[in-house]
């Protein structure tokens, strides 16, 4: 359920949460990430003695990776097993790019976990933001993803609920779009602090580095990940990453260049041809450029 440096918390069958540590020779097979145990994960437990020992973590279904600082090649998985990834953005107070968001939804996508946005501070925006909510709707509609436009400090959430029952949701976005408000309207049990301003313009300093997992009734789960600045992707080549774009993953076949097509400047490319058409976002193929290019795209 949760991390706090060397202990978690871990819900057991029986209801009950217990305070572990995790067995020191623990390892999972290959793993390249600085946290052996992330929130999601299933695990084994040994309660003989006084504190309860982690002894063995069961294979993911799937994670999620926040890249990691100092791109010392190692990632830190933020959760795992997840049923839906939902990302709380905000065009304005703080500025959301659709960089950051497409990022979000490949890295969920390469395991084919369902996206959910969540246009946040409705209550802030200007006609002109307005419209461009109502066209990102559009578009993210249009390839697969679910969207939600709300004011979460002060509209009804219970369509937002509906979407999370029997499910376990990651929820992510940049410090101050209103994670931590839009859970606690969700479910005052969670009662998560709600940041000022001033926290989030200090460019997340003071940011928590764990996921924490709430339980919102028997099989109804939401993750906080407070405060990522940007998405690791899981190791993938330069060409799978379309098959991570669905509206790029249907035209693909089309390529002349099936096999080796980056649809960067060959000729004959299907998806080069969709973007100047209008099939593809010209936001999306951007997206995927700095994605293929390896370019930091944490602007
Ligand atoms: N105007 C407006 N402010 C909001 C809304 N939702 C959250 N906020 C404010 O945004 C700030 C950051 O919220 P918080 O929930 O801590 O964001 P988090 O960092 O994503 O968890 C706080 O001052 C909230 O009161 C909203 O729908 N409208
Ligand atoms: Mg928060
Ligand atoms: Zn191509």
């Amino acid at each position: 359920m949760r991390s706090t440096g060397s202990f978690y918390d871990v819900l057991a069958d029986n209801g009950v949460t217990y305070n572990c540590r995790v067995r020191g020779k623990i390892r999972l097979e290959g793993i390249k990430e600085t946290n052996p145990v992330a929130v999601g994960d299933e695990v084994t437990l040994d309660l003989e003695n006084d504190i309860g020992l982690i002894t063995e973590i069961l294979p993911r279904t799937n994670h999620m990776l926040r890249q990691s600082v100092k791109k010392s090649g190692h990632s830190h998985v933020l959760a795992a097993n997840i049923d839906q990834a939902m990302v709380v953005a905000t065009i304005a107070l703080p500025r959301t790019s659709l960089g950051f968001i497409d990022r979000f939804l490949v890295s969920a996508e390469a395991f084919r976990i369902p996206q959910v946005i969540v246009f946040n501070k409705r209550d802030l925006l200007s006609p002109e933001d307005t419209l461009l909510v109502n066209e990102l709707m559009a578009l993210y509609t249009s390839i697969g993803v679910t969207c939600f436009s709300i004011a979460a400090k002060q509209d009804d959430v219970s369509n937002l609920y509906q979407q999370l029952v029997n499910k376990t949701t990651l929820i992510a976005g940049h410090s101050g779009v209103g994670k931590s408000t839009l859970l606690n309207r969700i479910s005052p049990a969670i009662n998560q602090a709600v940041g000022d301003i001033s926290d989030f313009s200090e460019k997340g300093t003071h940011t928590t580095t764990f996921a924490e997992m709430f339980q919102l009734d028997g099989s109804t789960f939401v993750i906080d990940t407070p405060g990522v600045k940007e998405w690791g992707l899981m190791d993938m080549s330069q060409q799978e990453l379309s098959d991570y774009f669905p509206e790029m993953r249907e035209l693909r076949d089309q390529c002349k260049f099936t096999s080796s097509c980056l649809h960067l400047n060959e000729p004959k490319c299907a998806i080069q041809e969709a973007v100047k058409n209008g099939a593809i976002a010209h936001s999306r193929y951007n997206s995927y450029l700095s994605m293929v290019l390896g370019e930091d795209n944490r602007k």
